[in-house]
């Protein structure tokens, strides 16, 4: 139908149908790109829990292979469940996965490549040995234990990693150590728990260095000055501390304990979950992949045939102050760039709108500085909002006007605007700092029925004084619109079906203001993108 046709992503990860979810074991590998991801291989619904396989050189282009993992033995019959890819000492890349029992235990599993001789790895063997950590020890929850994170060295040459559990009715990241990354032993602390949930799925334990882009491979001991960052998917979103850690008690320490977990700062304030990161050898850095479900109604899904998307893969690094994560579009998103335009210097006054005209506003990466003219009419902040962002965001919608804001980008928009998604800024003066809320609000993104249509906000703090321009940085895709403000200090991953999409080419979009102060638009630059090769060829 027209419909699966238009909806369906350009140059997001996707396979050619059916369910998805959780992206795993991404790992790079030999000079190859590795992506397994959660996938049901018959139909549009979740199930048959399979780890997908593709490849790439690029992180762009894909080529599928055969499944990685299916479920084949007693302890993964009800599916391989999320896991994690680790290259060990001798070169050898291992999966660690959950594989769920006939009656509700989950375990951890190991699997090597069959092949090593084989670029692509097609072919994994599960052995004997297996499971490698069976769900026993005081207090855990045997049906609540998965998602191992990658491997990473400690002081004393041993591995460790960590497991999402629920233990004793509170949600845990054990901890387990192995000399040969076969044999485990818990440690008898968990790397980290909390009492405020039950259970952390998807735990993610990386160690970066404040203000570095680079990354920093898990294999090695992490240099001094290192801090650390856990990252657990709850409450349909992913959440993460920075802390340290400490290495004789071996346990995570976060510099803030955040009680109400509302507040916790999130990878991505939008439709994100299930996030993992990686360690790229070739380009030195960290990158995060995350899945993006539909937010249309499932019999959507069976008439489009596909249900789920991984969100661009972004690299994350550590700001200066080791307060927050940063995110950016890897790089070779920009290859797919074609026919740019570029503005500078736009008045937009209180009402101002701009259309951007010149790209295929279907698929388009967008890059927007806003300058405020004046300071002067800045509103007070009021730190209850950050309870529910939400909430502020259906308040303040796009056409509430402020002092300083909203501005921002209106896409996939209708010639009338009664089908538009905003992405927009407002800013705030809090005691000694500038907040700044962004928004991504679907509420009129389609006219259609049946669709989730949140308003999706995060506040970062901003030193307006010092850095001026506020930047936004919004990749469109079809069906995807995916954002980044200040520089990647808020990411936001939204999903829409507006009906304009129907009719090819139909789709607006515009720079706007509805502040009482002027902005400035000092730059915005804007491409069409190029449709990717997306897992069309086998392998
Ligand atoms: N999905 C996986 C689980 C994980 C959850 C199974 C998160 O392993 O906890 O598909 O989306």
């Amino acid at each position: 139908s027209i419909v699966s046709k238009n909806y369906r992503t350009a140059y997001h990860f996707q396979p050619r149908k059916n369910w998805i979810n959780d992206p795993n074991g991404p790992m790079y590998y030999k000079g190859v790109y590795h992506l397994f991801y959660q996938y049901n291989p018959g139909s549009v619904i979740p199930g048959n829990k399979t780890w997908a396989h593709s490849v790439s050189t690029d992180l762009i282009n894909w080529v599928r292979l055969q499944p990685a993992l299916e479920r084949t033995e007693p302890y993964d019959a009800k599916g391989c469940w999320s896991g994690s890819a680790t290259i060990l000492g001798d070169g050898q890349p291992a999966i660690l996965y959950t594989g769920a029992d006939d009656v509700k235990n989950q375990a951890q599993c190991i699997a090597f490549p069959s092949n090593l001789s084989d670029p692509y790895l097609r072919e994994w063997t599960k052995p004997d040995s297996n499971p490698v950590i069976r769900p026993v020890g005081p207090g855990l929850n045997r049906s609540q234990f998965r998602d191992p994170t990658t491997g990473w060295a400690g002081p004393d040459g041993q591995w460790r990693i960590a497991v999402g559990a629920e233990l004793n009715g509170y949600s845990a990241a054990l901890l387990y150590k192995s000399q040969d990354f076969v044999h485990w032993n818990r440690v008898e602390h968990p790397l980290y728990s909390s009492n405020s949930s039950t259970m952390w799925e998807c735990p993610d334990f990386f160690a970066a260095i404040p203000g570095n882009g680079s990354g920093l491979d898990p294999s090695m001991a992490a240099p001094s000055g290192a801090k650390h960052v856990l990252k657990v998917s709850l409450d349909s979103c992913d959440k993460y501390m920075v802390g340290v850690y400490d290495l004789k008690r071996d346990e995570f320490v976060p510099d803030t304990v955040l009680d109400d977990r509302r507040l916790w700062p999130r990878i991505d304030y939008g439709n994100y979950y299930a996030s993992k990161s990686f360690f790229d050898a070739k380009k030195g850095r960290r990158i995060i992949w995350g899945w993006t479900n539909e937010s249309d109604s499932s019999s959507d899904d069976s008439a489009k045939g596909w249900a789920g998307i991984q969100a661009i893969p972004r690299t994350i690094w550590l700001d200066c102050q080791s307060k927050q994560l940063l995110q950016w579009p890897v790089a070779e998103v920009e290859s797919l760039r074609r026919n740019g335009i570029s503005h500078q210097g736009i008045e937009l006054e209180k009402g101002g709108l701009f259309e951007i005209k010149g790209t295929d506003t279907l698929q388009a990466d967008v890059e927007i500085d806003f300058e405020p003219e004046a300071m002067d009419s800045i509103d007070p902040f009021d730190p209850s909002w950050l309870m529910d962002t939400e909430k502020h965001c259906r308040k303040v919608d796009a056409s509430v006007h402020g002092g300083l804001g909203p501005f921002g980008l209106a896409v996939l928009a209708s010639a009338n605007m009664e089908e538009h998604t905003a992405v927009h800024f407002r800013v705030y003066k809090a005691e000694h700092k500038y907040m700044i809320l962004m928004c991504c609000d679907l509420r009129r993104s389609s006219l259609r029925p049946g669709l989730y249509t949140p308003a999706y906000g995060g506040f970062f703090e901003f030193d307006l004084e010092e850095e001026r321009k506020i930047s936004l940085r919004t990749l469109i895709d079809r069906s995807a619109v995916e954002s980044f403000g200040g520089g990647g200090k808020v990411c936001i991953m939204a999903r829409v079906y507006p009906a304009t999409l129907i009719e090819d080419g139909g789709a607006r979009m515009y720079a706007f203001n509805n502040g009482t102060s002027t902005v400035k638009v000092s730059q915005l630059k804007a491409w069409s993108m190029r449709r990717a090769h997306v897992n069309v060829k086998k392998a």
